[in-house]
Formats: structure tokens, sequence, C-alpha cells
């Protein structure tokens, strides 16, 4: 892995906004599907996917969901249920009460909270079909009270027959309502208009390829869609503390992600600098998956070597990374300093994948630099607020000048004689 002084460094961001081709594709499939409905959805399932289907097929019945039960281990059940647990627990902490506020003169204002009726969840089928991806985006939306959670995956999962028996049955367990066999942008455009066999929903979740991106960027207004999460990036601030080996494999455990996901070890030690590049190579060669942790620690992978701990934690920021870990020898010491980072991981033990599993925080966080100014996924999410006005008697007669003096400097006359209709009212019973 390369080391650079922090003079050397450049940042880069990489947004992905497809082909021409690819954008004219996602534009006629979604048009074809709002006019035809299921008709395209087969269609197209048979074209993208090599899948005949008809439609009652789409639908996948409550006991194939049981069967997966019996192509997944007991242990694995296990571990799906500790983990939905404790992000459960997480996610209660954020639920939000309606309230209200009497003023004095008799007035209430208030905000009141409601779940989203309906959410569409999208599970690619590809090499990011994961389990806790399943949970993560579920379990918000099931804490939050949204009645109806839809899941849609391709009919295939990573080329194999039929949907992967794990996804199931973590959609099972996170409390999914209806799964649907279909993917692609077909598939969110039958979230967004709906067919004869799907209905539409309100908000569309999920990670997906560059089609489903672009497809929810389509559909975008008809329905909401979550933010468009990019590769996975780990930065890791640490000092002379640190354990070589715990860094690399940090490092490593998102570049296995993807080509495109990018490590970064940010220190202002030039020993530790040099001993985790050594350790990330060793490492790298015994990796499963190390030809796409190679190729994402080649092209988006640095060691940062900074003067001090203080420019390490400047450079954190302006990186704005989904993850942060600070491995020092006071990691509390030095959060409050931290302005940018989806989620921060602290202490030598706090290695990134107890969040993406386990933990309880959500691990669909904002990449790409957008932790400036997004969060991770959370209630918030999932529910939407209507504002609650009952104004009394006395408040009107108090403001109701002062609302038509604004009124009329727009030249609203209409909204100001709103009013006036009711002051002159009042005033015609006070002289009876
Ligand atoms: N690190 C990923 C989440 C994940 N990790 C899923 C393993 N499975 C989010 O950036
Ligand atoms: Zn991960």
């Amino acid at each position: 892995m390369k080391v650079v002084s922090v003079r050397d460094f450049k940042l880069q961001r990489e947004s992905d906004y497809g082909t021409p081709e690819q954008n004219e594709t996602v534009k006629a499939v979604v048009q074809a599907v709002r006019a035809e409905g299921d008709a395209a959805l087969l269609r197209y399932t048979e074209q993208f996917d090599n899948m005949k289907l008809e439609s009652y097929q789409l639908r996948v019945p409550e006991d194939e969901l049981k069967a997966a039960y019996d192509h997944v281990e007991p242990s694995f059940v296990t571990a799906i249920r500790a983990a939905a647990d404790n992000i459960r627990t997480f996610h209660m902490k954020q639920k939000r009460s309606s309230w209200m506020d009497l003023q004095p003169d008799g007035s209430i204002l208030g905000q009141i909270i409601r779940p989203l009726k309906r959410v569409g969840v999208y599970v690619p089928g590809g090499k990011a079909a994961y389990p806790s991806s399943v949970l993560m985006n579920v379990i918000p939306a099931q804490v939050a009270g949204v009645p109806e959670i839809v899941m849609v995956t391709p009919p295939a999962t990573r080329g194999k027959e039929g949907i992967d028996p794990y996804i199931l049955v973590a959609a099972a367990e996170a409390g999914v309502t209806e799964i649907y066999r279909v993917g692609g942008a077909q598939a969110i455009a039958a979230l967004a208009y709906g067919t004869d066999s799907i209905s539409p929903v309100d908000k569309i979740c999920g990670p997906g390829n560059i089609y489903v991106a672009l497809a929810k960027r389509e559909v975008y207004g008809v329905v909401n869609i979550d933010s468009m999460a990019g590769p996975s990036e780990i930065v890791v601030l640490a000092d002379d503390t640190a354990q070589p080996s715990f860094i690399a494999a940090d490092l490593l455990s998102q570049a296995e992600h993807d080509e495109m996901a990018s490590a970064v070890l940010v220190t202002p030690s030039q020993s530790l600098a040099e001993a985790v590049s050594a350790e990330v190579e060793r490492q790298l060669e015994l990796l499963p998956r190390r030809d796409i942790a190679r190729a994402s620690v080649d092209s988006y992978g640095a060691i940062i070597v900074t003067d001090t701990l203080k420019e390490g934690i400047e450079v954190v920021n302006r990186l704005a990374p989904e993850h942060l870990e600070i491995v020092t020898e006071e990691p509390m010491a030095l959060v409050g300093q931290i302005e940018n980072a989806g989620a921060i991981f602290l202490g030598p033990y706090s290695s990134e994948p107890v969040g993406d599993y386990f933990a309880g925080p959500n691990h669909i966080i904002p990449t790409n630099g957008t932790a400036r100014f997004a969060s991770p996924v959370d209630l918030d999410d999932f529910i939407k607020k209507s504002s609650m006005i009952y104004y009394s008697k006395e408040a009107l007669l108090r403001d109701g000048e002062t609302i038509m003096e604004l009124a009329r400097r727009e030249g609203l006359e209409g909204h100001a004689r709103a009013i006036s209709v009711r002051l002159e009212q009042e005033q015609k019973q006070e002289k009876k």
C-alpha cells in the first residue's frame, strides 16, 4: 500500500451517473412498466434475468420463505437473530414522539409523527447480496411502525437457482411482509408506479447496480428514495499505540467489498505507516477475495503520513469518510474534534465489521464525502411529520392584522380577506 506525505495526497471523488446508453435503457424500462405493468415486468425478467415467469409467480409464497430455513445452518439463524436484536434495540432509541404545545391563549401547535405506510426494499442479486443489509434496511422501517415492507430481488441470486436462502431468512427475521422476485430497473418502476401484482410504495430503499440507481433517480418525486450509497470507505486514524496487524486487517475488510472501495490510513507515525503497509501486503495474499481487495488498495487506498495528530484530524474531516476508526492512545479525547464521519469506531477492539454486522447502529452510511451533510439510515427515514395548528379566537384577534400586513405586502388580498372576514364578524358581534 502506498505511503504518501499529506502534502502529496490528492482527494478524489467519483460519482457514477451511468453512460448515455444506460440512461436510455432505464428510461425505456421505467416507461414500459408504467404503461404495461406486469406484462413489461415479465418481459424484462426474461430478457435480463433469463427467467420466464407468469404473473402469479412474482410473489414469493409463504411456504418458500419457511423452506429457506431448511437451507441455512442453524448457527446462521442464531447469529442473524442476535444481530437483529441489537439493531432493533439501537433503533428503538431513535423513536420520536408527536408533540403538542398548549399556548396561554388557548392555541395548540404541534407536530404529528406517522410512519410511512408502504416501503420497498431493493436487495441486489449480484456480489453485494448481503443478508446484513436486509436487516439494516428493514429493521428501522419496522421499528418506525411501517406496516407494509415489500422486498424485491432478482429471481436468482449470484447466478444460482432461485433467491439466496440466507437473504430470505434475513428478510423473514427482519419483518418483511411481501417478497417479489423481480430485479433491476423494472423492479424499481413497479414499486413506484405499481402493477397488477405489486402495489406501489411510498419510498424505495436499498442498494443496487447502476441500472437500479438510475431507475431510483428516475422515479424520485413519484416516490421518495434513499440516498445513493457508493462503495464502502474506511479511514483509520492511528498513532504509535496501534497494532499494525489490526489496522491492516480492518483496511482490507472494506477493500474486499469492491474494486472501488477505499481504505485509507492517516497517521503521524512513519513507523506505523511502514508497518501497516507491509502488513497489508502480507494479509492481502492470504485473502480469498484478494483480487478485489488488491484492485481497491491499488487505486483507492493510501497511507497518509501527517506531521501531527491534529493535522490527521483535519485530513479526516476533509475526507468525511463513511467509516472512521480512531485507534490512538486516547480515542475518546479526539471524538469531539471529528466533524465529518458517518460512523466513528473508537479504540482497538471496535473493528469495523463489529458495526457492519452486529453492534446495532446502521451500516448504511453516507459515502463519497456526503457525511458532510448526511446521516446513517435511521428511523427518521421511515416517518413523516405533519404540522398541527389550532388557533384560538383570542389568538386570531391578536395576530390578524399582522398576518394581513404580510399578505398584502405579497399582493395576496385573498389571503388577507380570509383573515379579515373573521375579524369583521367579531367586530359586528361585539357591537351587538
Ligand atoms: N461495510 C458495508 C456494509 C457491509 N459489510 C455489509 C459487510 N456486509 C457498508 O459500507
Ligand atoms: Zn463491510
